[in-house]
């Protein structure tokens, strides 16, 4: 049998710092990590650093960012002792499961998938708004393995009169706001690729990135890839607590968004993720070489259609052409573009747009809500050519 495994939180350590519109901000490395971003401490939110994503499609784990709500977390758990507990008032067979019987009692199921907070790029949103002053390194792609949540729900024996679907974890609130719990709707999580993850790029996941199970929900925002997976409840009603209402909500339309200021008059609970593409090669103010040819390389995503194109200007928006798109890596992975580009001498304004499969795309202007979530503004990386 495979042991689970063990995982603790020492300390943290090597204070560096690095450069953000908002002022500078602080890197520490924290157990199984290496040097991030730190948004706050205590509960610890760690933001990976942007060039990070020009190092490869899959984002390591070492540099995987890390959001959590509550500040009583486990300090170390036993993989061995650790259950899941499946219930809940609409199944007839409720039941415990170890880590050993979830790797060895159902078919593995693999795939690589975006994980991205509602709330990446929120410190980039004008008028601000509060919350984690995060640029947009609250996202990373992976390749997940673990066991269909299907047929782990399947030997509970579902009800007819089972509507949603409850998840917790381990971590607990000490002030307040309640446990974090998320909920999901009963076909959406017999959809077959919903997953209980034990993998993370061929590795146990991380302490601090949920081990030693993770829910996945591929294309949908961080908020429901539950970590430290304890319970699951399958329920006859619409689950309502505080992180699916009024926290983790959306303006219920089209954009998801209001104009700046105002508050909307219905929402929902967040979703998919909308369509988003960056450039990784290059930062905002660099300087480059004029007259020689470079590659500029980046990176595309949607909720899980696919990304069908991706077009880039270098004038900031007057004309489009078309970039190469990289290797399919699946359809709720990172996609890699490339496209050539020879500066003369002077300044110029690069942007990247993409579409996904069923033509949604991204706002040339920002959008705006609330909350700061779902970012997905058309980028401006400026450079100069000397
Ligand atoms: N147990 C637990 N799971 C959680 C959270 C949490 O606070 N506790 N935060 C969620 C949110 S909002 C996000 S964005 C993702 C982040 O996953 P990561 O920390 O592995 O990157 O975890 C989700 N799962
Ligand atoms: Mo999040």
């Amino acid at each position: 049998m495979v042991a689970a495994g063990y995982r603790g939180l020492g300390y943290a350590a090597d204070t560096m710092e690095q450069p953000f519109a908002n002022g500078r901000r602080n890197l520490l490395a924290y157990p199984e990590k290496r040097p991030l971003i730190v948004l706050t401490s205590r509960p610890p939110q760690l933001e990976t650093p942007f060039e990070v994503f020009n190092d490869g499609i899959l984002t390591p784990n070492d540099a995987f960012f890390v959001r959590y709500h509550n500040a009583g977390l486990p300090n170390s758990i036993d993989g061995d002792q650790h259950r899941i507990k499946i219930g809940g008032n609409a199944v007839g067979a409720p039941f415990a499961l170890s880590l050993q019987e979830l790797r060895s009692q159902f078919k593995p199921l693999e795939y690589v998938a975006v994980n991205q907070c509602s709330g990446n790029g929120r410190g980039l949103f004008n008028p601000r708004v509060t919350g984690g002053q995060a640029g947009n390194g609250l996202m990373g792609n992976a390749r997940w393995v673990g066991v269909a949540l299907k047929d782990v729900l399947a030997r509970a024996q579902p009800k007819d009169t089972a509507r949603q679907v409850t998840f917790k974890g381990l971590d607990m609130a000490l002030m307040g706001g309640g446990d974090f719990v998320k909920a999901i709707d009963i076909n959406h999580a017999m959809d077959g690729e919903v997953m209980l993850a034990y993998q993370m790029n061929g590795a146990d996941i991380p302490m601090l990135n949920g081990f030693p199970v993770k829910l996945i929900v591929p294309g949908y925002y961080g908020t429901y890839w539950v970590k430290h997976l304890s319970d699951i409840s399958v329920i006859d009603k619409t689950f309502e607590e505080f992180w699916m209402k009024p926290a983790y909500r959306v303006p219920d339309n089209d954009c998801a968004c209001v104009d700046p200021g105002t508050a909307p008059a219905a929402t929902r609970p967040i979703g998919r993720f909308n369509v988003r593409s960056f450039i990784t090669s290059l930062q905002d103010g660099a300087q480059v070489r004029a007259g020689q040819q470079l590659v500029v390389r980046g990176i595309a995503f949607d909720g899980g259609q696919g990304v069908r194109e991706v077009a880039y200007t270098t004038d900031g928006g007057s004309s489009w052409r078309s970039a190469a798109l990289g290797a399919d890596q699946g359809r709720y992975s990172f996609r890699e573009f490339t496209f050539p580009f020879t500066p003369g001498k002077g300044a110029y304004d690069l942007r990247v747009r993409a579409w996904n499969r069923s033509g949604q795309s991204q706002p040339m202007e920002a959008t705006w809500q609330p909350a700061g979530y779902m970012r997905n503004v058309v980028e401006s990386v400026k450079v100069i050519a000397v």
